[in-house]
């Protein structure tokens, strides 16, 4: 099924598509209303998406989870955590301007990031004390959200082939040490000097580094190299995504962590 698909070009298409999308600035549809599409074809049309930046010279830094916590299933409609590829194109500086031009319609997510000091093989690591044994950093982060598809709403194979709406993040200038008591720190999320969401990132599948063992386990599943030392994982918003236009200024807070500043232009 997958191999006739692909033959038809089928996810050469809606390469294409997704692209264009970028390029233009412009939404299109969703791939799922004009091609049947399995969870396997979208990791498989995820792939070829990246390795089109890959072949012009990008470089993979890590992963991001998406949709690993109750609020981002309730406002994306969709209850599956995904994982999407960060490329170095995608890093931006700590208080860094970001053109709100280049983007088609930007969201903005609080998450905690870490880096990893050592690989995450799933067959050896369990346990979120396994995982904390092999991160080198942890950091407040926030990821720029920007799907491609209208009105950004998706089901979960366009999300998926759609590099989970990966855009932009910014990392936090403190890097601490890993803490396994990081899913009861405080995150407050504001935009322009006001609140605009706050919780723990235990909200992140019970704690955060449980997503970076889902990660782990997905990345086996679908045939990716393990996660190894240097790896940056984005482990997914703590709560909803908020819009963000030019002249906004958002600032993401976590407990013991500091904060994360991003200015739209
Ligand atoms: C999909 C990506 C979700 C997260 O942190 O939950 C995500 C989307 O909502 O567009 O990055
Ligand atoms: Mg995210």
């Amino acid at each position: 099924m997958t191999e006739a698909w692909t033959e038809e070009g089928g996810a050469a298409r809606a390469v294409e598509h997704l692209r264009a999308a970028v390029l233009r600035r412009r939404p299109i549809p969703r791939l799922t209303e004009t091609m049947a599409l399995s969870l396997d074809q979208a990791y498989e049309i995820q792939k070829r998406l990246i390795e089109v930046d890959l072949a012009a010279g990008a470089r993979r830094i890590g992963y991001k989870m998406g949709l690993t916590s109750p609020a981002k299933m309730k406002q994306m409609n969709v209850d599956v955590p995904v994982f999407g590829q960060l490329l170095d194109r995608m890093l931006l500086q700590d208080g860094a301007p970001l053109r709100r031009e280049e983007l088609i319609h930007p969201r903005v997510e609080l998450e905690v990031a870490v880096i990893l000091g050592d690989g995450v093989d799933p067959d050896r690591v369990k346990t979120v004390d396994d995982v904390a044994s092999r991160i080198r950093a942890m950091a407040v982060a926030l990821e720029v959200i920007d799907s491609r598809y209208e009105g950004f709403r998706f089901t979960l194979p366009d999300v998926v082939a759609d590099n989970a709406s990966a855009a932009r993040f910014v990392l936090g200038s403190a890097f601490v040490r890993p803490s396994k008591d990081v899913h009861l720190w405080g995150a407050r999320l504001f935009k322009n000097g006001e609140a605009v969401g706050f919780g723990t990132p235990a909200n992140v599948l019970g704690h955060p580094f449980a997503a970076v063992l889902a990660l782990a386990r997905l990345l086996a599943e679908r045939g990716f190299p393990p996660l190894a030392a240097g790896d940056v994982v984005l482990t997914g918003a703590i709560g909803e995504a908020v819009p963000v236009e030019a002249g906004d200024v958002v600032e993401g807070v976590l407990d013991h962590a500091g904060s994360v500043h991003l200015r739209l232009v």
